[in-house]
């Protein structure tokens, strides 16, 4: 088994008893191309991570691979296809980190509309020198319209948290919600009209070819002047460009930012010297508990494969 990240040992443990493990050790970096496609020739699992491209050239070299578990719900660094077409299983960690992705979501929104991060700084930097009438001002959550893109478990989870806050919730997906309509009063909406009316608008999709590049000029040209933008699903969903074009005209209010198209982040990134956009460095999922709970589907899955039985949350 090669694990791609140093993971907490009590993670790890229960797989020693029984197999070869090994695991990439550098604490603050993922593993190198070459380390990998080494490793993974002779690998009959991989425990992945979204910073490995595991692509047609890496499955198809791996002889012995039969399983590939990734420690997120997205997979869109894996070649899901080529997996497929070489018998190798392929899981994800879905469900276990909704409401924790939910919650961060919703906490980006808050910062990102009531200016927190940009406070905080200010007055560690000692720039809190009087209370200004004016100063901070943002936008509200309460009673205001949210526009969610991807009505998936995680934005169904959004949407049900917004309801604490009085706020209308409009979403636009593939398929129709009906029961959470009924039951919730969420109301489904053609995205150009989830973009004209939403005071925010998550984007909460898979990257997938239909998601690229969704959230485009055409599109932010069409949301309010006043509108705050969140996106904590994958940066290739939005046009950065765009998004920098929109900010800084200031024709959308503010942005909030959990993903970037290229992640880490490169610190000369044009979007990171606008004020009016909020950045964290991908931490939809990181709770400590969730984590645990998403390693733990791996390790499962992984052993499942190995041992000739049925993994959770099968992919191909
Ligand atoms: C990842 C995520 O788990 O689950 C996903 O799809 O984006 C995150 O929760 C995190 O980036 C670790 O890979």
């Amino acid at each position: 088994i090669y694990i791609t990240r140093r993971l907490p040992e009590e993670a790890v443990a229960p797989l020693r008893e029984n197999y070869e493990v090994r695991m990439w050790s550098e604490e603050a970096s993922s593993v190198p191309r070459d380390v990998l496609l080494e490793e993974a020739s002779t690998a009959h699992a991989l425990w992945t991570m979204l910073s490995d491209s595991i692509d047609r050239e890496l499955i198809e070299q791996s002889p012995n691979l039969k399983v590939i578990s990734n420690l997120a719900v997205g997979y869109n660094n894996i070649d899901i296809e080529t997996a497929k077409a070489n018998g190798i299983i392929v899981t994800n960690t879905p469900d276990v980190l909704t409401e924790t992705t939910a919650d961060l979501a919703f906490g980006l929104m808050m910062m990102t509309a009531r200016r927190l991060g940009e406070a905080e700084r200010d007055l560690r930097a000692g720039e809190w020198k009087s209370w200004t009438p004016m100063g901070y001002v943002g936008m509200d959550l309460y009673r205001a319209k949210l526009g969610i893109i991807g009505m998936g478990r995680i934005g169904e989870a959004v949407a049900r948290r917004a309801r604490g806050f009085d706020m209308d919730v409009l979403y636009h997906n593939r398929t129709r919600r009906h029961e959470s309509e009924s039951m919730y009063g969420f109301v489904y909406a053609e995205l150009d009209k989830l973009l004209a009316e939403s005071d925010f608008v998550v984007v909460l999709a898979p990257l997938t070819e239909e998601t690229r590049g969704l959230i485009d000029a055409k599109a932010l040209a069409k949301m309010k002047s006043t509108a705050v933008f969140i996106n904590v699903a994958r940066g290739e969903i939005v046009d950065e460009e765009a998004l920098y074009d929109a900010l800084h005209e200031k024709r959308i209010w503010a942005a909030g930012l959990d993903v970037f198209a290229k992640e880490p982040v490169s610190m000369d990134h044009p979007l990171l010297t606008l004020p009016n956009v909020t950045t964290l460095p991908h931490i939809g999922s990181a709770s400590i508990k969730t984590r645990l709970a998403m390693m733990e589907l791996n390790r499962q899955a992984i052993v499942n494969v190995l041992e000739g039985e049925e993994p959770k949350n099968r992919l191909t």
